[in-house]
């Protein structure tokens, strides 16, 4: 008997915004890699989770929800998302059940028929629908692309999430192990830190506050055997934006400090001191040098 031979190879998860990739992605890690929020465009970057075993090593992206870009910023993470779907061994195309925007699939499918790539349909959110509304919906999208597969999942009751992983491995090519088996991710430590906190601005602020928020970690050391230190800066569009991140008497940037250090404690296994500085750079997100300046390259 031969043994069977170890597979391997990168799964792009693409789709609009708030539809649940980043949610995917921690589900198929079962771990938090990504940060998730309720908010529309919380991702900006492609974010590699890999997730290995005996006999096989996916590599899953997660990527910027497709939107209309209104800012430098919204065509880059448009650029990142659909970058990640050029070398994909296979897409999965996810969607929120419950809402589409029909011009922006006929984008994301006219896409994926450009890359000529295997697909798969992942209906996402079924905790919110009946059953029953549920056939209707793929019979739908078949018509309208030839998928592979078509599979309902809830990614945050991790309804489902198994039978897509067997799913996508009859997909995946043979190949080598990547990545060392204990590694979850190519990004550095200092990435996971500075979503951490855009994560707790995304949850803790309202309108355009959050969107005009990019974090930079400029330092993380270790202070003394005990405690990391780490100095973030939150860069701001516009002076009031400064104002309400702060908030009276500081109170804000406080919450989000300790709310995101709790975090960044766990995800470290480190205890940590986190000291957080509010800046502003004008209109960044309409400035590809500022962007890059910021980390955006
Ligand atoms: N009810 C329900 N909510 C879900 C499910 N999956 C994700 N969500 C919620 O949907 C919201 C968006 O989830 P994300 O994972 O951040 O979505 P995303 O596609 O990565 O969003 P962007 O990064 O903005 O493109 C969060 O509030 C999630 O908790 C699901 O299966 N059911
Ligand atoms: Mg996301």
């Amino acid at each position: 008997m031969t043994e069977p031979q170890f597979k391997s190879g990168y799964v792009s998860i693409i789709g609009e915004p708030n539809v649940g990739k980043s949610t995917l992605l921690n589900a198929m890690l079962g771990e938090k890699l990504a940060i998730v929020t309720p908010k529309p465009q919380t991702t900006r970057n492609q974010i590699r989770g890999i997730v290995t075993s005996d006999d096989y090593q996916i590599i899953f992206l997660d990527t910027p929800g497709i939107l209309r870009p209104k800012y430098q910023l919204h065509n880059w993470m448009v650029k990142a998302a659909y970058a990640a779907i050029q070398d994909a061994d296979l897409i999965l195309y996810l969607i929120d059940v419950t809402r589409t925007s029909p011009q922006i699939e006929e984008e994301i499918l006219n896409a994926i028929h450009q890359v000529n790539q295997k697909t798969i349909l992942v209906i996402n959110k079924i905790d919110r629908i009946a059953k029953l509304n549920l056939l209707p919906v793929i019979d739908n999208y078949s018509q309208k692309f030839s998928f592979v597969e078509s599979v309902p999942i809830s990614a945050l009751n991790q309804d489902g999430i198994e039978r897509l992983k067997d799913l996508i491995l009859g997909y995946l090519p043979s190949g080598p192990q990547y990545f060392p088996p204990d590694q979850i991710s190519d990004l550095p430590q200092r990435f996971f830190i500075a979503e951490t906190i855009r994560e707790q601005i995304f949850l803790q602020t309202k309108q355009e506050v959050p969107y005009s928020t990019s974090v930079v970690v400029e330092e993380f050391v270790e202070r003394n055997k005990k405690k990391w230190y780490i100095r973030a800066v939150v860069y701001v569009e516009r002076p009031s934006q400064r104002g309400v991140l702060i908030g009276k008497q500081g109170q804000m940037i406080k919450r989000i400090g300790q709310l995101a250090r709790t975090d960044i404690e766990r995800f470290l296994a480190q205890s940590v001191f986190l000291e957080l500085h509010v800046l502003v750079k004008p209109d960044w997100r309409k400035d590809l040098r500022k962007m890059q300046d910021l980390g955006y390259v």
